[in-house]
């Protein structure tokens, strides 16, 4: 068909990726039509590199009905942009365009959650093994890494040229409008100002399910300090990071301690190449062999607790937010790692790049390479294996 030729067409281009220097470039001569130009091409090629993902994942996951919505989902995007062609930047065309845009946006609301849903219809209809759990891994990292990125240009674009439906929409998720900020990006955001916040949001949900909460130290380089710190960054990504640390650091701490919770420190530090940010806990810590599974959605998949239990839900439970969390710092070549001592605490660290050239959108390309690892080969152990863990006793089989 039609679509089948235009994926071809389209998912032969990488991805261009941008630096935040670039977007913030690009924003302070705002030009609507080089806007438009660039993203009815990129915003194909983006989508079409995914779809022949998508298209190669196990059968039985793309049997399942919410991955077959995901993927319509797509189509009807992609076959949406791309009626705008060979259409003029005209002001009209211009108009459509960004109204288009917000509609995709919203389309694609739900996506996290549906993917999750998909996983967890082929968990409970099949047994999954190992090399078909890793190609969902390896595939929904891309997937996500993917969609935060199509975001971020639908929303620079939208924010930036949409005054009245951009302002909205910035409203509602939070994102400052005015001043220094150039669509999401804040060219001098405040790392101690959005640390506070994502600590008061978590300390509320907390106060809530177990009547206390930990207080917040905030240190720089391992002294208290008030001095604040900028980054350029995109500060919604920054609190998303930290809320869902920070709600796990709690419960952790308030699953340790009957009374008198100790206080979460966050360090802020800033190197030459890195600003890093660290959070540690005193909550009796993880097994190392628990630490890489946090960051598995296979591992993370679990029926999400019915609307009528929302005022006994859990803090933080380990759904999706931590994979996504490292996504989010991942996306410009940052990190977010977890080192846990079992028995006393753990420390969570967010890298984020301290130059905006260097912060690099860091996205997935399909290719031969990427092929291959949704065609996975049973591999022989060259080590030998491990006595058995927390992990283990989860995940027997192994090769
Ligand atoms: C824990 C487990 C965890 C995950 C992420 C962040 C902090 C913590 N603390 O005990």
């Amino acid at each position: 068909t039609n679509v089948t030729k235009m994926l071809d067409f389209y998912s032969q281009f990488n991805p261009s990726p941008l630096s935040i220097k670039q977007f913030i470039d690009f924003g302070l001569n705002a030009c609507e039509k080089k806007s438009y130009l660039f993203l009815r091409k990129e915003l194909p090629v983006r989508l079409a590199n995914i779809m022949k993902e998508i298209a190669l994942l196990p059968e039985n996951l793309l049997r399942m009905p919410s991955v077959g919505l995901v993927n319509q989902w797509y189509e009807r995007s992609f076959e949406e942009i791309t009626e705008f062609e060979k259409m003029e930047p005209e002001p009209p065309v211009l108009t459509e365009f960004c109204e288009r845009l917000v509609h995709i946006r919203n389309r694609h609301a739900d996506v996290v959650q549906t993917m999750a849903q998909g996983v967890l219809e082929l968990k409970e209809s099949h047994e999954v093994d190992t090399g078909t759990e890793n190609s969902i891994q390896y595939f929904l990292d891309r997937f996500y890494m993917s969609r935060i990125s199509i975001r971020m240009l639908i929303n620079q674009h939208t924010l930036l040229f949409s005054e009245q439906l951009g302002a909205r929409q910035a409203s509602v998720n939070g994102i400052g409008i005015g001043g220094r900020h150039i669509g999401s990006i804040d060219p001098a955001c405040d790392v101690v100002a959005v640390v506070k916040d994502a600590y008061e949001n978590a300390r509320f949900l907390c106060d809530r399910y177990y009547l206390a909460s930990p207080e917040l130290e905030i240190l720089q380089c391992g002294v208290p300090s008030e001095r604040p710190m900028s980054v350029v960054y995109v500060p919604s990504h920054l609190y998303h990071m930290l809320f869902e640390l920070f709600k796990n650091a709690m419960r952790a701490v308030m699953e340790h301690h009957e009374d008198n919770p100790p206080p979460i420190q966050v360090n802020l530090v800033q190197g030459r190449e890195d600003i890093s940010v660290k959070m540690s806990d005193r909550g009796g810590g993880i097994p190392r062999s628990v630490t890489d599974l946090l960051f598995k959605y296979m591992y993370s998949t679990a029926p999400q607790p019915s609307k009528s239990d929302s005022h006994t839900v859990p803090l933080a439970g380990y759904g999706y937010g931590l994979p996504i969390s490292r996504l989010y710092a991942r996306y410009f070549h940052g990190d977010l790692v977890l080192m846990s001592c079992e028995g006393h605490g753990t420390d969570a660290v967010i890298y984020l790049k301290a130059l905006s050239n260097e912060a690099n959108e860091f996205l997935p390309i399909f290719n031969k390479t990427s092929s291959k690892f949704y065609r996975p080969v049973a591999q022989l152990a060259d080590w030998s294996g491990p006595v058995n863990t927390a992990a283990q006793s989860k995940n027997k089989e192994k090769v």
